[in-house]
């Protein structure tokens, strides 16, 4: 059940507000959870996209965890109000017209690479949690 949205919006009886963000997550860890939090702590409903094992081998990404468990991880992460798929880089205009985001935000990381969406919506770049990676756990437990 999704997380009650902060009071504001949705008592107002405003449209609640729609955040949407993109990542591979993998290995899901706490930089991903606050992330979403943080997210969820300015917008009511938060779709996630995330990144198909074919899009990532574009991307010149292998993951560890395979799509179809990846996100059902982020399906279970109670900030997180939708989960749909990304399967190009071309499909972000599309998802912010299909579910009316009013935000695309990302980890401070993606800073500066998607300011053409600033004409669909606003464009957000959060701070990231350091000290914790994909890459960084991974190579930890290769040791
Ligand atoms: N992130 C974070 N803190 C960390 C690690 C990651 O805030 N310690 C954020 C990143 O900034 C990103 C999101 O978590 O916004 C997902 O990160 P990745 O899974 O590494 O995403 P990536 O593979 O870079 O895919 O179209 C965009 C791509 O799908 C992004």
């Amino acid at each position: 059940m999704p997380l009650a949205p902060p009071p504001g919006r949705l008592h107002a009886g405003l449209a609640p507000s729609v955040a949407i963000t993109y990542g591979t997550y993998d290995l899901f860890h706490i930089g991903h959870v606050n992330l979403f939090r943080r997210i969820k702590e300015q917008w009511d409903f938060l779709v996630v996209a995330v990144s198909t094992d074919e899009f990532n081998a574009v991307k010149g990404k292998r993951s560890a965890v395979p799509f179809a468990d990846r996100i059902e991880l982020v399906r279970a992460c109670r900030y997180v109000d939708l989960a749909i798929a990304e399967e190009g880089w071309e499909q972000k205009a599309r998802d912010i017209q299909r579910y009316g985001a009013q935000a695309f935000v990302m980890g401070d990381d993606w800073q500066g690479r998607f300011d053409e969406l600033k004409v669909l919506c606003e464009v957000v770049c959060l701070p990231r949690t350091l000290g914790v990676s994909s890459t960084g756990l991974k190579q930890h437990i290769r040791g």
